[in-house]
């Protein structure tokens, strides 16, 4: 409990308060903002405000102070937690990770960025990457100016000596409607790149001359061209692949450009002059570019012919290419930094061990006037991180303490996982309703998707439309559907979700792509050459492929020990100065922060079992130092803690003993340093022989 800070700022561990109710809750947290203090403690977990304005504490003579510090010693910080998560790793041998939660705008990424500044140490290329992935994967939202489109899970690996090694970086759904809301990049370009670059690009320094973003405003992020490119070479990718990035992203934007119009039957390209733009911009034939816009190679039995796109068709096919290629461009970054960063050649025989710390960033909860597929599981990946929150912090914890015989009086709170349960649950889950409704070979609309979830979940809690609620004027017939999630209630619309889900791109614009003769391009899209015939295998739709993905994410986590930071936003107008009093009190309910300073209050800091707290501390007594003679280990750490005048502080479990506050693991700790260190001493006498 950090104890040093003045109570002028408030109680840095809301554990501290004298009441736990949500009014004294809401005052401290509202006190210490006001002070400045961002960041407060419920026990380890970091509960963090954004302050919207520049903070002066982030400089490397800060990270110099909490080093090496136990988290009560100074000030709450986030710091304070990247170092308990190393030590904890270094000290247990153990994988840990630290999970970054809160709504959009909360400061998640800020958060991250942070952290990884003070684990990463010297590691340059680690730092740079997130600059990189940065400027590709966040746009401007009405949430957030650098709203992140991706979800960003990364692994820091440590050798045994506790440096980092290396890392890996596993990306989850980029928005790829996004194209249109604007990634950083894209304005980093057209605003920053110097005039030769643009115009070999055939592109103006003038955003509102293209389509795709002129509907996602102005932000302010001119000057990073420049950085954005310095962070790529330095990660160490070639010229070449630079110029390719920047290539497919001018595609992007000439792609929204262009116009079909026809000609009785026929479908044309208005603008063609853009079609030799493309040609050049992705090195192949203008004639290439041309006809995978406007025709469609189909197999009829053992035929292949030419269809021709009717006009909606190609227009249909111009966006979902550029959503394509912007994906596959952002997973291809993400594979070439990972090439870069991964751990090469490292031996554990010779090198001992080699342990993780994982950091994850994802998009946070959000509500927009318009909700879609993509904020359904941007939503339901909040749910499962709320779920394992949860299943960690609240549920676990109670539970071993029951079966472990300590006495305890059982916290109540909202479990989410029938929220969880109506997204994915098999056979009648949203996504499993989806999937059907997708496979179908007839043709389904997103009307007979809305009429299908009505009939499997009209008696779900969480679950309604207007169809099931009448008098609900809110809601669309036939459009939308509402779910109350633990976080509020969002309506989705679902127009669009069968298209999302399928994410079907032609199989031409593939082949087109690899028949490139610039290879970095042609390297992006292998499955390009396949021939019409070859193709057969259904993909697996966005929404298992999500699911899946969100369901190894989790288990990964719940295999590391996990630190928690609970980001907290203060206001909607991104304002440094205002604390909304509703909006914080919402955000501290459903995050469950009230339940977790209960739990945490009435628990315990530290358990572990009996022969691992013999092992480690056994020397720091003389009743169990080399071995003891009592009857069972439990004895032995009751006696030994009974000698350290910790009695007080401890319960003794079935087969752990359970330490209230983390004092006490601090000076078992420093008593066990001391020991180690005079036994040093005598073993070097021994050797000497000056014994
Ligand atoms: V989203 O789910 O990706 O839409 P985040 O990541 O939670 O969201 P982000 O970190 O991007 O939010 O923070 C939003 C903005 O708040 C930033 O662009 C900063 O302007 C501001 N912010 C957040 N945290 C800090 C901070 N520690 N210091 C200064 C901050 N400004
Ligand atoms: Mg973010």
């Amino acid at each position: 409990m950090a104890e040093h800070e003045s109570l002028e700022f408030g109680k840095a561990d809301f554990v501290l308060l004298d009441n736990v109710s949500l009014e004294e809750f809401m005052a401290n947290l509202k006190l210490r903002f006001e002070k400045g203090r961002i960041y407060s403690y419920i026990g380890e977990v970091v509960v963090s405000v954004n302050p919207y304005r520049a903070m002066n504490i982030y400089g490397r003579d800060t990270i110099e102070q909490y080093k090496g510090r136990e988290l009560y010693e100074r000030p709450p910080h986030l710091f304070a937690i990247a170092d308990a998560a190393y030590k904890a790793m270094k000290r247990r041998n153990k994988d840990t990770c630290i999970v970054i939660s809160g709504e959009s705008g909360a400061g998640k990424t800020e958060d991250m960025s942070v952290t990884s500044v003070c684990l990463y140490r010297v590691k340059n290329m680690l730092l740079k990457s997130n600059c990189v992935l940065e400027a590709f994967g966040n746009a401007k939202t009405n949430r957030n100016d650098n709203s992140s489109r991706f979800g960003k899970y990364m692994d820091i690996n440590f050798d045994f000596k506790g440096d980092p090694i290396g890392g890996h970086i596993n990306n989850y759904l980029l928005e790829k409607v996004g194209v249109k809301s604007v990634f950083k990049c894209i304005f980093q370009l057209v605003k920053g790149a110097p005039d030769a670059q643009l115009r070999s690009l055939h592109i103006q320094r003038d955003p509102t001359a293209y389509t795709y973003i002129k509907v996602g405003g102005q932000i302010k992020v001119f000057a990073d061209f420049k950085a954005v490119t310095d962070a790529m070479k330095v990660i160490g990718f070639t010229t070449g692949e630079i110029q390719t990035v920047y290539k497919i992203l001018a595609t992007i934007l000439h792609l929204g450009n262009l116009k079909f119009g026809s000609d009785g039957d026929v479908t044309l390209i208005e603008n063609s002059k853009l079609v030799s733009v493309l040609g050049d911009l992705l090195s192949t034939k203008d004639e290439n570019v041309e006809k995978a816009l406007l025709y469609r190679t189909v197999a009829t039995g053992r035929d292949v012919i030419d269809k021709q796109h009717t006009h909606q068709e190609a227009s249909y096919g111009r966006d979902a290419l550029a959503k394509a290629i912007y994906e596959r461009l952002f997973c291809w970054i993400v594979g070439r930094i990972n090439d870069i960063i991964e751990v090469k050649n490292y031996d554990a025989r010779v090198h001992g061990k080699n342990t993780v710390i994982g950091v994850l960033d994802i998009y946070g909860f959000e509500i927009f006037q318009n909700n879609s597929f993509e904020q359904f599981c941007i939503n339901y990946c909040n749910e499962k991180l709320q779920q394992l929150f949860i299943q960690l912090v609240l549920k676990q914890e109670q539970e071993e303490y029951q079966r472990e015989g300590i006495p305890w009086k059982h916290i109540d709170y909202f479990n989410n996982q029938i929220i969880v349960d109506l997204v994915e649950q098999q056979h009648k889950g949203i996504f499993a309703v989806l999937d059907e409704a997708c496979m179908n070979v007839g043709k389904v609309t997103d009307e007979m998707f809305l009429q299908a979830l009505n009939g499997k979940l009209a008696k779900h809690a969480h679950y309604t439309s207007r169809k099931l609620s009448p008098t609900d004027k809110n809601l669309e017939f036939d459009r939308d559907f509402r779910i109350r999630h633990y976080a509020g209630d969002v309506a989705y619309s679902v127009v669009g979700f069968i298209d999302k889900n399928k994410d079907t791109l032609f199989q031409d614009f593939k082949r087109l792509l690899y028949n490139s003769s610039n290879p970095v391009l042609k390297a992006m899209w292998p499955e390009g050459k396949l021939s019409i015939t070859e193709v057969t295998k259904r993909p697996l739709t966005a929404a298992t492929l999500f699911k899946n993905s969100m369901i190894s994410l989790v288990e990964n986590l719940a295999s590391k020990e996990p630190y928690y930071v609970r980001c907290i936003k203060p206001n909607d107008v991104k304002s440094p100065l205002l604390f909304e009093h509703e909006r914080c009190k919402h955000q501290v309910e459903y995050l469950g922060l009230l339940e977790n300073v209960r739990v945490r209050r009435a628990g315990f800091a530290n358990r572990q079992t009996y022969p691992r707290f013999l092992q480690r501390y056994k020397m720091i007594s003389e009743f169990t130092w080399p071995n003891h003679d009592l009857p069972s280990d439990k004895e032995a750490v009751k006696r030994l803690l009974q000698g350290c005048g910790f009695e007080h502080d401890v319960a003794y479990g079935k087969t752990k003993v359970f330490i209230r506050t983390p004092r006490t693991i601090f000076n078992l700790e420093e008593q066990r340093a001391e020991m180690v260190k005079r036994i040093v001493l005598f073993l070097q006498k021994v050797w000497r022989g000056t014994l």
